[in-house]
């Protein structure tokens, strides 16, 4: 959708775009349930990137215990435990800028991937830069959908992150798809952005062909001796205006209530879910920082009326659709 068009959705009265978020919701999730993601670090700290926001840059003094990539067994105790909880997705995530066919920890991760893939859960992954070749041997591992997030504007993004560029995450993401996985990107609110920041980072999410399966809104989660630990807090109005918007740019995404749920009251995650969001990170821990218990979700959840998502382990990629002018996948033919 077209940076107008957002404006204009953006600029109604909340109760106005709500409406709106939730026509579109119910048209193509008539199901009421939401997906429950379980992630895991699977290699914490150390990361040679500055990202403003993130404990697990080598750049901040953070505090975190940097560790090496974790062990098969360990990754497979934890994601039998995230099913066995009602976890359909199982995400690894890992502090590095990206990774290299041909790198002992990269067999090393595929060779994890390839056995949680046969657990039932759809497996996430998020390992930073990707090229082609690498993006073709995590499809084949059994990797469902890969998780890149452009985070904010291209016109903000260098004054978040100055060690890569917005289309070095582009060209991965271009990768990623070509190599048929799902594409998981989104955001985070509270980057110093404007609202009209927000807006551009939907407009590049939604003009991905094919559209991204799911979509993550993080809220900053302060982190302490990182550059961005002072940041004002994002209210929990900023979260549901961006998930209606994501739901309408978006239909048939997964929108993601990420980050920063720790902060939000069970009213307010109530607001987003009826706004639009039908996913969480679930479990206590996200990647360094904290989430809600197992128990307080599962009780949310069932006051609420909705249900857990129940598992789609043979998930395949969305069809790219044929736009000669955007894109020529087929202008050969
Ligand atoms: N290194 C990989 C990368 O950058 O894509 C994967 C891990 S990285 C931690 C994944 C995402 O977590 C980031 O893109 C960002 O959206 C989110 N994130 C990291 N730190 C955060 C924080 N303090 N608050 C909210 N979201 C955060
Ligand atoms: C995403 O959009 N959010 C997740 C996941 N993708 C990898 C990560 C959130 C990290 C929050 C901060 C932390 O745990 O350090
Ligand atoms: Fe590294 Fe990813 Fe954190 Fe950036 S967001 S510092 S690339 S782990």
């Amino acid at each position: 959708m077209k940076f107008q068009q957002l404006k204009e959705l953006f600029d109604l009265p909340l109760f106005d775009l709500i409406k709106k978020s939730r026509e579109v919701h119910d048209a193509n999730w008539s199901d009421n349930e939401i997906q429950l993601c379980t992630l895991l670090s699977i290699k914490t700290g150390g990361c040679s990137e500055d990202c403003s926001y993130c404990a697990q840059s080598s750049r901040h003094n953070s505090g975190i215990q940097v560790e090496r990539l974790m062990e098969k067994e360990e990754i497979l105790k934890r994601a039998q435990i995230a099913k066995d909880t009602g976890s359909t997705r199982f995400c690894m995530g890992a502090a590095w800028r990206g990774v290299r066919s041909g790198t002992k920890r990269f067999d090393q991760v595929v060779d994890t991937i390839r056995d949680v893939s046969k657990l039932g859960m759809e497996v996430c992954v998020t390992l930073g830069e990707l090229g082609p070749e690498e993006a073709e041997i995590l499809k084949e591992a059994g990797v469902t959908a890969y998780n890149h997030n452009l985070d904010t504007s291209r016109e903000h993004y260098p004054n978040i992150v100055t060690t890569h560029t917005y289309d070095d995450r582009l060209n991965t993401i271009r990768n990623a798809q070509d190599a048929g996985m799902s594409i998981c990107c989104g955001g985070i609110l509270g980057l110093g952005e404007t609202n009209d920041d927000r807006l551009k980072l939907i407009e590049v999410i939604s003009e991905f062909n094919p559209q991204p399966e799911s979509v993550p809104i993080n809220s900053l989660m302060p982190m302490p001796g990182t550059p961005l630990e002072g940041s004002d807090p994002v209210t929990v109005f900023d979260v549901v205006r961006m998930i209606a918007i994501a739901r309408i740019a978006v239909p048939k995404a997964k929108v993601r209530l990420s980050a920063g749920r720790t902060q939000i009251s069970e009213e307010g995650q109530a607001l987003c879910f009826f706004a639009g969001a039908n996913s969480i990170f679930y479990g206590d821990k996200l990647l360094t920082a904290s989430n809600p218990s197992v128990q307080k979700d599962l009780k949310l959840i069932s006051q609420l009326g909705l249900s857990a998502k129940q598992p789609n382990p043979n998930m395949e990629a969305p069809e790219r659709e044929c736009d000669r002018e955007l894109s020529p996948c087929c202008a050969a033919e």
